[in-house]
């Protein structure tokens, strides 16, 4: 009975979170109705906003219907830290898509450091796990510095339709707002729409797009983007790659080739491999960082829809797993709708108490 009661809570409490976070931004923006690109084969660029525009922050969003998680494990931890307890706990874990071997770790990591440092009751508990998770977290955090290089190449990978297109073009808008010079690069050469989808984007942010037709060589696309970029001065360089060509095996070896091509401009690029992973695929999103880890190394993750049905809990897993800096969320389609990750941001606004829409 407990148990079920604290997962209900749980998912309640998340889902609300992201409901609000939504509704709050669409309420203060023209409504703009999702589009699949990969589904429908249309370029998919979301109509431009309002500049001055602030969109909503999940974190604050999520912190406005906080106080159940909060109030569930302070619930939950009344009986301190028996067996019973632990087992509620695992489950409410679970239920966030914190994955097994996480939760496992967790909770034996709670354990110990309770007997260690003589924590026995609900708040201290709670603290305490709040601060285990925090720390999990650590390796997210890591500086971001593209002024290392001149131009800085950033190489977006991950499976079809998780938004790497999408992140690009938001990627485009920040970068230029923080006053840089960008080009894209379309190296998803897969598909004709892909290239389109790239080049609206750049349409839309006033900056240069390099593509080739479709079926051409992604490498050398990517080539000619880099040699382009280093001739005109071009602070960043965003390239895109293809999710899907005929099997996983010719994708990892696109990947390999892409990186040695690369290597041969001796510009040290990619200077970023951005892993970008669904966070609502839950943990499919570790199955598929696994298999990219294997192709090239990627320095960096981006969580994109974790303003849909997405549980937070995948943040941790990855976080575990990978000890990759998770560079940033995304929370919608539209340009502003991407923001830096903040762990602690994100673990207060899971734990705070006090809120309420
Ligand atoms: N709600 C939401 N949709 C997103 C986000 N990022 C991308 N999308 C959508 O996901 C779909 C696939 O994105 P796309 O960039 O084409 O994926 P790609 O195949 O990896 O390049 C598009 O409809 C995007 O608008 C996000 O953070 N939130
Ligand atoms: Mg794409």
């Amino acid at each position: 009975m407990m148990s079920i009661e604290i997962l209900l809570a749980l998912t309640a409490v998340i889902v609300a979170g992201l409901v609000w976070a939504v509704w709050g931004r669409r309420r203060s923006t023209p409504s703009q109705s999702p589009s699949d690109s990969t589904a429908s084969g249309a370029p998919s660029v979301p109509e431009a906003t309002e500049p001055t525009l602030q969109p909503t922050s999940f974190f604050d969003a999520l912190s406005k219907s906080r106080s159940g998680w909060a109030k569930s494990l302070k619930g939950l931890f009344q009986g301190g830290l028996d067996d019973e307890v632990r087992e509620d706990l695992e489950a409410l874990l679970l239920s966030a898509d914190v994955g097994v071997d996480t939760t496992d770790w967790v909770l034996d990591t709670l354990t110990e450091r309770a007997k260690a440092e003589g924590v026995s009751d609900a708040d201290g508990l709670l603290s305490l796990l709040k601060s285990i998770l925090a720390e999990l977290l650590a390796p997210t955090e890591k500086a971001f510095d593209l002024s290392n290089h001149t131009p800085y190449v950033i190489l977006m990978v991950g499976v079809n339709g998780v938004g790497k297109t999408t992140t690009i073009g938001k990627l485009a808008h920040r970068f230029k707002a923080e006053g840089r010079s960008v080009l894209l690069a379309a190296g998803d050469t897969f598909r004709a729409a892909a290239v389109e989808q790239l080049k609206a984007w750049g349409a839309r942010h006033d900056v240069p797009v390099i593509a080739q037709d479709t079926g051409a060589d992604s490498a050398s696309v990517l080539y000619d983007a880099c040699e382009s970029a280093r001739a005109r001065g071009i602070d960043v360089v965003l390239a895109d790659t293809a999710g899907r060509l005929q099997n996983k095996a010719n994708l990892m070896s696109e990947l390999e080739k892409i990186g040695r091509v690369l290597g041969k401009l001796n510009m040290g690029a990619p200077h970023e491999v951005l892993l970008v992973l669904d966070a609502a695929t839950g943990q499919n999103a570790v199955s598929q960082a696994r298999e990219f880890a294997k192709a090239i190394a990627p320095t960096g993750l981006v969580l994109t829809k974790l303003d849909g049905t997405a549980k937070g809990g995948i943040v941790f897993a990855l976080a575990r797993e990978f000890e990759l800096p998770i560079r940033f969320v995304g929370l919608g389609e539209k340009a502003e709708d991407l923001q830096p990750f903040d762990r602690h941001a994100f673990v207060d606004a899971l734990f705070a108490e006090g809120g309420g829409d």
